[in-house]
């Protein structure tokens, strides 16, 4: 199949476009039949019934005492970082969506970014006490491709140092550490119910938190402060989750058991087809924890691989999948933070050297066992003819 490969001029493998993040569908009867419910009702937004009973659903699932959807997770963010009132620095890795470094740095507060263990791809809690300035007033622990981060270390820094702990949670929906479900840790954790999410209300995010006091806080904070017809008590701002994002979120949640095992199987089908290829490995996820199996994310040994991972990701494109190289090149490099902070790759190699060689493959429903094989002997035939790719993309 060598000659057949698109980047050397050949008609694309795949006919239609495979995303990673393309996004997963429950039952589509139940869904219209909320959507006319809700259009019945004529109730859209403001705490509507949905909601409520979609909060009440993941409060549940996550095993958790408060459950405050919003419209989306950047917007949770920013509201659980007010609620716990965070000011001048905190600590966050820069290997994560830009949104986490963003939800801070928009209400002035300073991301510092802190390296990641090249292993687990998440904040390695060793480098957390040296940036500790008295300026600094929280940890944030980002759970990346759902794989927890190690809550225990952090936590414990936390406490040492009098510093408040939240958790961007975006990717972990669904995903336990030593048996207790993501939800539950630090002072609350923030959820992404979007699009790309394999559990996805549209646009939707949620904070989850057991501190009874910060969820009235968070409830009146996503609502302008309203305590009442009239009556605003708190500084606040629009966060609400609308009816029809509800109704999603419902629908998907009642397909979250079957959406889990579609990645897990995919996932193991990913294995299989890759596992011999070298310098190409798929990471791990704990088989003693429960998994979401969201990314399928696959690792290009600079040294072993004959490819690197831009030519590999130019080979997958031009066969119309769209892999993607999340989250390079790290927020460090990506503005505002790139001029406030010129100097912060000094201390984060570990963080482009996991942005250069991560890539990420489709999965969800789009994705079955015949078009996993079919992608991996892509892969497979673009490192057994290296040379020509190379010269293909130089030409
Ligand atoms: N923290 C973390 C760790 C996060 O990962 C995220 C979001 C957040 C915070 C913020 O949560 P939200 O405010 O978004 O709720 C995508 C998503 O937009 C973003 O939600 C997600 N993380 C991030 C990892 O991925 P982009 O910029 O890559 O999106 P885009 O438009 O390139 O879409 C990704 C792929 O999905 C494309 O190939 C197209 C496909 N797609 C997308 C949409 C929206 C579809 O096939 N259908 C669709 O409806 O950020």
């Amino acid at each position: 199949m060598s000659g057949k490969l698109a980047i050397l001029g050949n008609p694309p493998a795949f006919e239609a476009l495979l995303h990673v993040g393309g996004p997963n569908l429950g039952d589509r009867a139940a869904l219209l039949a909320r959507i006319n419910d809700i259009l019945e009702r004529r109730w859209l937004t403001n705490d509507g019934p949905l909601v409520q009973q979609f909060e009440r659903r993941i409060a549940d699932y996550v095993g958790v005492k408060h459950c405050i959807a919003m419209c989306n997770g950047t917007v949770a963010l920013e509201i659980a970082i007010r609620a716990l009132e965070l000011k001048g620095e905190v600590i966050l890795p820069s290997y994560t969506f830009v949104a986490t470094a963003h939800a801070l740095q928009w209400q002035e507060i300073k991301p510092v970014f802190a390296d990641i263990d090249p292993c687990t791809h998440n904040i390695n809690p060793g480098v957390i006490e040296r940036l500790i300035t008295p300026k600094t007033t929280g940890l944030m622990g980002v759970h990346v491709w759902g794989r927890p981060c190690d809550t225990e270390a952090i936590e414990a820094i936390g406490r040492k140092h009098g510093l408040k702990i939240m958790y961007d949670s975006a990717a972990a929906f669904g995903c336990s550490r030593n048996g207790k479900m993501i939800g539950g840790f630090g002072a609350c954790e923030v959820f992404s119910f979007h699009a790309t999410k394999f559990l996805n209300s549209f646009e939707g995010g949620a904070v989850v938190t057991n501190d009874d006091v910060m969820a009235d806080k968070l409830r009146l904070m996503r609502n302008f402060g309203f305590a009442g017809y009239d009556r605003v008590i708190y500084l606040g701002i629009n966060g609400k989750m609308t009816e029809v994002c509800a109704a999603m979120g419902l629908t998907s949640l009642e397909a979250v058991e079957d959406l889990i095992s579609i990645n897990r199987s995919n996932y193991e089908a990913y294995r299989t087809e890759l596992s011999g290829l070298a310098g190409v490995s798929l990471i791990d996820y704990d088989p003693n924890e429960r998994n979401n199996y969201q990314y399928i994310v696959v690792e290009m040994d600079t040294e072993t691989a004959a490819l690197n991972r831009d030519e590999l990701v130019a080979v997958l494109h031009a066969e119309n999948v769209l892999a993607r190289k999340y989250f390079w090149p790290g927020c460090h490099k990506m503005e505002p933070y790139r001029s406030l902070q010129p100097k912060a790759a000094m201390l984060l190699p570990h963080t482009e050297a996991v942005a250069a060689r991560v890539l990420l493959l489709p999965t969800g429903q789009a994705m079955n066992a015949s078009r996993i094989k079919l992608l991996c002997q892509i892969i497979s035939n673009a490192l057994e003819n290296a040379p020509a790719i190379r010269r293909a993309l130089t030409a």
